[in-house]
């Protein structure tokens, strides 16, 4: 009977043992963690980064992470940067009443860049190429 008992305790405490060794993080993890999808679900033009966005003059179209926009939502206080990668001169302005602007010819390579101070809306125009048209929504922090 004592041997019994003692071979009780003896399990007892190698049970003790065992969870305080397990490391804590893997019960934690499986509460914890998510699939990663749920951390990226904003839309590449939905995300500001560093307040500085770059965009190319390419193909007579404003171009953004490789794809072509006609549209760009930025937050108050970004700043876009225009890199000229045509083979053709630029001109970039805008007449909206929000920021009106006029960086005036871009040689190919050359790079301009605009901060948007104000919310709302900027319509950025080419004074070379009226197709060219990128709408730039500034909002509020
Ligand atoms: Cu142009």
């Amino acid at each position: 009977m004592k041997i019994f008992v003692r071979l009780v305790m003896l399990a007892l405490a190698v049970g003790v043992i065992y969870i305080a060794l397990s490391p804590p993080q893997v019960i934690l993890n499986s509460v914890i963690s998510r699939p990663e999808s749920d951390t990226q679900t904003d839309s590449p033009l939905h995300q500001s980064p560093g307040g500085e966005w770059n965009v190319e003059l390419s193909g007579l179209s404003f171009v953004y992470q490789s794809s072509p926009i006609e549209q760009l939502r930025i937050t108050m206080g970004d700043r876009i940067i225009f890199q000229n990668q045509d083979e053709t001169v630029h001109s970039l302005y805008s007449s909206s009443a929000t920021q009106p602007f006029d960086l005036g010819p871009a040689d190919p390579g050359a790079m301009q860049s605009v901060a948007f101070t104000k919310a709302g809306t900027v319509v950025v125009e080419c004074a070379i190429h009226p197709a060219m048209i990128l709408q730039v929504i500034i909002e509020d922090r």
